[in-house]
């Protein structure tokens, strides 16, 4: 019903609007910083080779609907400071279908923000467009200098960086549902301003400074109008190709590549960056501008692999932590190699066929009938593994959507730069980021179970007679 009455308003699907926005900023970003052009070009170059030598892979990804969104997939940062900033942005991702999923602390790792990531959340929406936010609030609180985190509150406090044309439609769009074709557009151009890069700063360079010395983060937070998209990040089918092949192309990658080690079978996520590019900035002098730099905006690849279960996270992370006991990665990468050894060794334990880590139940699987399943309708009442057992069903990895608070806080350290690094005492605040943000996180492994769960659902209802 709600589908007919959208179709009689003339409303385009949310996914839609997704898919316009992350193009529009992707163009902008590519004017903006070049190198993000090279390195799409790049990841292009890469994924058209594996998929070319892998035609298996290929087959795997064209069968499980996959391979469609891969070369249109990027993820893109924003940093914020307030909360009314906060709620008011999760209004604007709501627009195109994107909700907060999970909670990240980021204070234990040195950095004073505290993050979500907005992104779709259904199957069906995720295969049209996973484009995705990682969205961090800036902690004043953490900040010990009790001046300057009022000169910073009263600045942040001043400034607006939605459009008034862009509010007007958020709450159009909330009052009557979704927008139409021309709406949509609209929205999308008005939304863009917000997350575009001003080279005039806010503030005087004595207090940008000043703020820059109290953490380079809140220097970048704080100084401008709006929340600069920081990077955007192409997805790649081998990230070890691309670090080794961009050097060539004139970037510079940072040396170890976070997350898990290669694998035949890649689980949750790998991302490297190239550092934050120094900007010229105009800085506030009396009546007139005095000129400045600033970094703040760099380049990452991913690439994405399986979802873990509560289980395959757990073996995840203690894995990770060991090898980190063993080599801690140095900041200026001067160990990467033996870092990055002692990370494929003490992996080794976790399964690495697709077969054992459903096994175990380490990772979510989406399950449909192959061929052969479709051919010859199974009774109704086999059960799955029966079913598999009999090449009836297959089951495809569903793929990780999030991303994970190491990796992020190894990112967020190499474009801050190597001395950004401080010592907060680690202080998740998830209620309060929650009351920021006006609605509660969602759990990213409820969202996983949901998927893998309906998948069985809609494979074995396929087998029932109709008159069942
Ligand atoms: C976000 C850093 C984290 C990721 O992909 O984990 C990140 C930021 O620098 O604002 O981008
Ligand atoms: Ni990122």
């Amino acid at each position: 019903m709600s589908a007919q009455s959208s179709f009689s308003a003339g409303f385009i699907s949310a996914d839609a609007i997704r898919t316009l926005f992350s193009n529009a900023m992707s163009e902008m970003y590519r004017t903006e910083v070049p190198a993000y052009q090279t390195l799409v070009e790049l990841v292009r170059e890469v994924n058209e080779a594996v998929l070319a030598a892998d035609p298996a892979e290929r087959h795997r990804l064209e069968a499980a609907g996959g391979l469609a969104r891969i070369t249109e997939e990027r993820h893109g940062a924003i940093r914020l400071g307030t909360a009314h900033e906060l709620s008011t942005m999760r209004r604007l991702f709501a627009v195109m279908g994107m909700q907060p999923v999970g909670y990240y602390d980021l204070s234990e790792a040195g950095v004073p923000v505290h993050s979500t990531a907005f992104r779709p959340v259904t199957d069906e929406a995720l295969s049209r467009n996973p484009f995705r936010v990682f969205t961090s609030l800036l902690r004043l609180d953490l900040i010990a200098d009790a001046g300057l985190r009022q000169e910073a509150e009263q600045l942040l406090a001043a400034r607006s960086i939605f459009t008034a044309g862009c509010l007007a439609l958020i709450e159009k769009a909330e009052a009557a549902g979704g927008l139409t074709e021309e709406e949509a557009t609209r929205f999308v151009a008005e939304a863009l301003e917000t997350f575009r890069w001003h080279s005039r700063a806010n503030v005087p360079l004595e207090l940008y400074k000043r703020l820059h010395d109290a953490h380079r983060l809140i220097a970048d937070v704080v100084s401008f109008k709006g929340p600069h998209i920081n990077h955007l990040t192409p997805r790649t089918l081998d990230i070890d190709m691309v670090q080794r092949m961009m050097p060539e192309k004139g970037i510079a990658p940072k040396a170890v590549v976070e997350g898990p080690p290669t694998r035949r079978c890649p689980i949750l996520l790998r991302q490297t960056s190239f550092k934050a590019l120094s900007e010229p900035v105009d800085f506030r002098d009396g009546d007139g501008w005095r000129s400045g730099f600033h970094t703040a905006r760099f380049g990452e690849i991913e690439q994405r692999g399986i979802a873990l279960t509560p289980k395959g996270r757990a073996l995840y992370d203690t894995l990770l932590q060991d090898s980190r006991r063993l080599v801690a990665p140095a900041a200026d990468g001067s160990n990467a190699a033996e870092y990055m050894t002692a990370l494929q060794e003490v992996f080794a334990p976790f399964p690495d066929s697709w077969d054992e880590i459903r096994r175990q139940q380490l990772g979510y699987f989406t399950y449909s009938l192959t061929e052969t399943g479709r051919r010859n309708p199974p009774a109704p009442n086999a059960d799955l593994e029966s079913l598999i057992g009999a090449g009836l069903v297959r089951f495809d990895p569903v793929v990780y959507e999030d991303f994970l608070p190491v990796s992020a806080a190894g990112i967020f350290q190499s474009n801050l730069g190597d001395d950004a690094q401080q010592d907060f005492s680690a202080s998740p605040n998830q209620q309060r980021f929650e009351a920021d943000l006006g609605a509660s996180v969602l759990n990213p492994f409820d969202l996983y179970a949901e998927i893998e769960r309906a998948s069985i659902d809609t494979c074995l209802s396929a087998m029932s007679p109709a008159t069942a």
